[in-house]
């Protein structure tokens, strides 16, 4: 309600101050940054900057050396970031090359040397980049611009390449990530008309903290369009997360075609509710263009009730609909042939074969599995870490590298296949009992990373730590890093961004910065106006990112 509602008079002369108040605010200059912080999300590794301002060419161009300089990948990602740097300029410029005149701007050429022409992206891929923006021919290098370079014959022309911007990277994700950074520092200027690099000249060298930045996205509790998992990944890809944990299925709805079992989707919604073969893969060379990796999930045993309604069979009983029926041949038959059709749309190494929340009151309150159960002299436990293990074996056998959620770890550890990486989700403490077990861990722990918990503010997202609890350098090296999960039961197309995001860019500088520079005293001061700025950055783009506090949230200490 608004102050002095009940009273007219008192209405209308508030109105009045708030216009006053609000012309003196515009007759300053407005907003202004903080000249101290960096406004780069996430912030880099290492970096110089300068006190320079430079223009941009519109028609900035593209030069290539090294062998990866003719990759697609390359080549589609600078025309992207071309559209995004140059959105606001209009028509073409006065000074266009193709009228002949030398460009007037300070930087119309970036030239690119990636080293490797390997577009294989695997976890651990090389992602790190070195950036240096400067004047054309400025000499006026800024630190310590020496690079490491073992086999590479471009580097020794170091000299006269770093003379003006160039884009450093082993590999084109690498070079990705970092015309992420170049976008980033540059700024329309809405005055002049001009896009701008201030703090010139830059030197960036830089690399990500951990090899796995994840998003989870649930589309089976809402169906979620191709064109919206698209728009997800794209905006990933701003804040150089690099997973996209798909979480397709469960108990709700089956939306996946799989041709070996074709009755599975019969579990979707509405028959408009689905993804065809080609629409997965679509998704995943649409993800692998931005250097991201999709993680497919088929989540068994619990979590599985959709499955039956193509294949009642697999349900313990027609009342009691799982997990997965455990004694049957059948149930496993179906998961091979799932995992055998989803091996040729998904090439990443590793595989998420759920695992969470399986309540084994079916199978031993029903006859035919309860007798099964008698027969093989098993408890309701021990069916549980036979269902896991055999999935386990499938997912090996097609070459995957098995993922579970903690509950399994935490069943029977000694008996999980050591290969297998443990996701964590109940709470903090299960990654360093794992990796002290010689596992690898994923962390989401849910009190912080859960992003459909709509109480948990910025701040408890940032500062949630993967590596918490583990001291010892090659127990962290098994922490593989974490993974901010989407659930869908409460969010649907209509504002999967807008709480996606700005919390999952809190997670996402935590897994890619150094930890030193994401444990500062004061985030309040040295973080907040850096997100701000990302998230308007976001709305910039077309993303729907949602204002940094919300409604919702518990207020952060002051
Ligand atoms: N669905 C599946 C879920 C959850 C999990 N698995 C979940 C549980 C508790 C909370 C949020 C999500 N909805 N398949 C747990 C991994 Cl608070």
């Amino acid at each position: 309600m608004l102050p002095f509602s009940q009273n007219s008079h008192y209405k209308l002369s508030f109105l009045v101050l708030l216009l006053w108040v609000s012309h003196l605010v515009d007759s300053k200059s407005g907003f202004e940054l903080d000249e101290s912080l960096t406004y780069l999300w996430p912030l880099p590794t290492e970096f110089t900057s300068g006190n320079q301002t430079l223009t941009v060419d519109p028609t900035l161009s593209f030069s290539a050396l090294g062998k990866g300089g003719n990759s697609k990948i390359l080549i589609e990602g600078f025309e992207r970031y071309k559209k995004i740097i140059f959105k606001h300029v209009s028509g073409i410029s006065l000074f266009d090359k193709s009228r002949g005149i030398r460009s007037v701007y300070d930087i119309s050429e970036l030239r690119f040397i990636v080293n490797s022409d390997s577009e294989e992206l695997q976890l651990g891929v090389d992602e790190s980049y070195t950036l240096f923006v400067a004047k054309k021919d400025g000499k006026s290098i800024v630190g310590e611009a020496t690079i490491e370079c073992n086999k590479c014959t471009a580097f020794l022309r170091v000299n006269t390449l770093w003379r003006c911007t160039s884009l450093l990277a082993n590999t084109v994700y690498g070079a990705l990530r970092g015309l992420e950074t170049f976008s980033q520092l540059c700024a329309f200027d809405y005055e002049t008309k001009l896009v701008q690099i201030y703090k010139a000249p830059w030197y960036i060298k830089d690399k990500p903290r951990f090899a796995f930045r994840g998003l989870m996205l649930d589309t089976s509790r809402h169906y979620l369009p191709i064109d919206v998992i698209k728009q997800i990944i794209e905006s990933m890809s701003y804040a150089k997360l690099n997973v996209l944990h798909w979480h397709i299925i469960d108990e709700e709805s089956f939306p996946l075609e799989v041709p070996s079992y074709p009755k599975l989707w019969n579990g979707a919604y509405t028959k408009w509710e689905r993804y065809t073969i080609e629409d997965a893969s679509e998704i995943v060379s649409f993800a692998k263009m931005r250097g991201i990796h999709i993680m497919a999930e088929v989540d068994v045993p619990g979590h599985a009730e959709s499955w039956g309604a193509g294949y009642p069979d697999l349900w313990p009983s027609s009342t009691c609909r799982e997990p997965l029926d455990v004694s049957k041949d059948f149930t496993f038959d179906l998961i091979s042939g799932i995992l055998s059709d989803m091996r040729k749309i998904f090439p990443f190494e590793l595989f998420h074969l759920g695992g969470d929340e399986v309540h084994t009151d079916c199978w031993t309150s029903t006859p035919h599995i309860k007798q099964w159960l008698n027969d093989q002299n098993m408890t309701a436990k021990d069916a549980y870490q036979y269902f896991i293990l055999k999935a386990q074996e499938i997912a090996i056998s097609e070459n995957w590298t098995p993922v579970n959620w903690e509950e399994t770890f935490n069943s029977f550890p000694s008996k999980l296949n050591p290969r297998t990486i443990v996701h964590n989700w109940l709470g903090p403490g299960v990654c360093p009992k794992a990796v002290a077990k010689g596992f690898r861990c994923i962390f989401s722990n849910q009190g912080a990373w859960y992003l459909d918990h709509l109480d948990v503010p910025w701040n408890e997202v940032y500062s949630a730590e993967p590596l918490e609890g583990i001291n010892n350098v090659s127990e962290q090296n098994l922490v593989l890093g974490g993974e901010v999960c989407m659930w869908g039961e409460t969010a649907d197309t209509s504002d999967v961004q807008q709480t996606i995001w700005p919390r999952a860019a809190a997670a996402a500088e935590r897994l890619w910065s150094k930890r030193e520079a994401v444990s500062a005293r004061n985030i309040t001061l040295t973080i907040l106006p850096r997100l701000h700025y990302f998230r308007c950055l976001l709305n910039r783009r077309g993303v729907q990112a949602a204002p940094v506090t919300n409604k919702y949230a518990r207020q952060p200490p002051i």
